[in-house]
C-alpha cells in the first residue's frame, strides 16, 4: 500500500489549476476565506445585513458571520467566512527578488578577510517614528533569529544596532562618525505611506552629505520588497524570512563589485 499522504496529494494536484488558483479551505478550489473588519455602526440585525452585503461586494459568495461583537457604541467588529469568487493566474506572476548566492557565516568571514582585508562596519536601525525593533534585532543582534546568528556574531563584522525611533539625521551622523560600509534600515509601519517618505528622506540626506555612493544601503521589513527598495534609491530590499547571512552575502559582494573597499 502506498503512502496515504502522497495519494491524497495526487488527488489534490489533479484539481489544481495554477492558471486559476483560488483560496483553499478544506477542498481544492472551494475558495474558502475568512476576513475581518469593523464597521462604524451599532451592533444589531441591520449591521449583520450591512456586513454581509459588503462581503458580497468584496467577492465573497454565501458569506456567513462567524463572529461579531460591539467594540464600542457605534462600532461593530465582524469575522466573515465565505467563498471567494476570484482566481489568480499564478503562472503569470513575476517578482523582483534580490539575487544572492547565500554563504555561511564562515564563508562570509573568509571572503571579507581575503577580498576586503579588514573588518566591515555595519550600522542598523529602525528609523523615523518606527518603534518596531524585532526585525533589525533579528538581523544584527548576537543570537540572531530562528537559529541563524546575527551580524554581531561575525568575527569580521563590527555591527552597531541603534535600536528604534532613530531620526534619519542621527542615523547619517552616526554613519559618518563610524565610517560605515553598510547601512541597514528597518521599516515596519506602512500606514499612510509613512515608510516611503521616511526611506526617501534618508536617501536625500545621504546624497546631501556626499556619502550615498560610499555605502551599501539596504532596507527591510514585513512590507518591503526589492522592487520598492530600488525604486526608492536603495541597493536592495528584504522582506520576511530574511537572515543575517543573506544580508551579509549580498552586502559583501556589492562592496567588492562597486569597489567600496
Ligand atoms: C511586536 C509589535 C509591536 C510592538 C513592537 C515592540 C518592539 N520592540 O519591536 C509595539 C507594541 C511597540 C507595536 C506598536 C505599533 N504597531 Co506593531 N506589531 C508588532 C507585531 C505583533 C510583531 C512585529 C514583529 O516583531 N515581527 C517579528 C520580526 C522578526 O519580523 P519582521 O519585523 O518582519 O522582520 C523580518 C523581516 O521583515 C526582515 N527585516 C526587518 N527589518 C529589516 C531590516 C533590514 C535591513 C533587513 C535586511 C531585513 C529586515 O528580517 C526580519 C527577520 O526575518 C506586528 C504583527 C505581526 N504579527 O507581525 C505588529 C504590526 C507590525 N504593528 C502594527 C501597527 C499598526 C502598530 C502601531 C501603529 C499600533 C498603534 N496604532 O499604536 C504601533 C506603531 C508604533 C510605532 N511608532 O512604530 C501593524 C503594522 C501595519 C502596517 N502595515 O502599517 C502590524 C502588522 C499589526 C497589524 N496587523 O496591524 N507593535
Amino acid at each position: 500500500m502506498g503512502d496515504p499522504y502522497s495519494i491524497e496529494k495526487e488527488v489534490l494536484d489533479k484539481d489544481l489549476d495554477l492558471t486559476r488558483i483560488k483560496p483553499y479551505g478544506d477542498t481544492m478550489n472551494d475558495g474558502k476565506i475568512q476576513v475581518s473588519f469593523t464597521l462604524p455602526i451599532n451592533h444589531d440585525e441591520k449591521a449583520i445585513k450591512a456586513a454581509k452585503e459588503l462581503a458580497e461586494k468584496m467577492g465573497l459568495k454565501d458569506p456567513e458571520i462567524a463572529y461579531l461583537s460591539a467594540l464600542d457604541k457605534g462600532f461593530t467588529f465582524f469575522v466573515i467566512y465565505g467563498k471567494s469568487i476570484h482566481t489568480i493566474n499564478y503562472t503569470k506572476i513575476k517578482i523582483d527578488t534580490v539575487e544572492v548566492d547565500v554563504m555561511s557565516k564562515e564563508q562570509i568571514n573568509s571572503f571579507i578577510k581575503e577580498k576586503i582585508g579588514r573588518k566591515l562596519v555595519i550600522l542598523g536601525a529602525s528609523t523615523g517614528t518606527d518603534a518596531h525593533t524585532v526585525g533589525i534585532d533579528a538581523i544584527i543582534n548576537m543570537k540572531g533569529f530562528a537559529g541563524h546568528y546575527g551580524l554581531e556574531n561575525y568575527e569580521m563584522i563590527k555591527a552597531f544596532n541603534l535600536g528604534s525611533q532613530v531620526s534619519n539625521e542621527e542615523f547619517v551622523k552616526k554613519a559618518i562618525e563610524l565610517n560605515a560600509d553598510v547601512l541597514l534600515v528597518s521599516q515596519t509601519v506602512t500606514q499612510k505611506d509613512i515608510h516611503v517618505k521616511n526611506l526617501t528622506q534618508l536617501v536625500d540626506l545621504l546624497e546631501a552629505e556626499g556619502i550615498r555612493d560610499k555605502v551599501v544601503l539596504i532596507c527591510g521589513g514585513p512590507r518591503i520588497n526589492n522592487e520598492l527598495a530600488k525604486e526608492l534609491g536603495y541597493d536592495a530590499g528584504f522582506g520576511p524570512g530574511t537572515y543575517a547571512e543573506i544580508v551579509a552575502s549580498f552586502a559583501i559582494k556589492q562592496l567588492v563589485k562597486r569597489n567600496i573597499l
